[in-house]
């Protein structure tokens, strides 16, 4: 019987070049030890791989920066989040100066879904910086 739960300890063999590198991220990114860092790896290849098989529901958080003047972007940016078939489960705006409007969108869908509608929004005149993050539920 096995508790999936359970910490189990093993060893790697690395170059001495690779392990200097891998300990010179876990002082620079203030890991509290190398086991702390190589976990986070590994969850992010789970992560990367789960968008790129592209088969079950993951989220996404859509940060844009766009132009406050530019006329009707705000409702072409609403219309094309209610006509897609991803779920926008919240928005946040913050108005960064008169010009700049810089909002998040968390989405949930299948990953094609969510990239479509990210490109869309990241393509339309005048958004200025558009970024995707990529999540997804991973087990431990
Ligand atoms: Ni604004």
């Amino acid at each position: 019987m096995t508790n999936p739960d359970e910490t189990i300890r093993f060893s790697v063999s690395l170059p001495k070049a690779l392990l200097d590198e891998l300990d010179r991220r876990v002082v620079g990114k203030g890991y509290a030890s190398r086991s702390e860092l190589v976990r986070d790896l590994i969850r992010e290849r789970i992560v990367e791989a789960t968008w790129d098989r592209g088969d079950e529901e993951v989220a996404g958080v859509l940060t844009i920066v766009y132009d406050h003047h530019q006329r009707e972007l705000t409702q072409q940016i609403l219309e094309i989040q209610h006509r897609q078939f991803v779920q926008v489960v919240a928005t946040t705006h913050v108005h960064m100066d008169h010009h700049n409007c810089l909002e998040t969108i968390i989405i949930r869908g299948m990953p094609a879904e969510i990239e479509r509608l990210s490109q869309e929004i990241g393509g339309l005149r005048g958004v200025r910086f558009a970024e995707l993050t990529r999540a997804s539920r991973i087990q431990n």
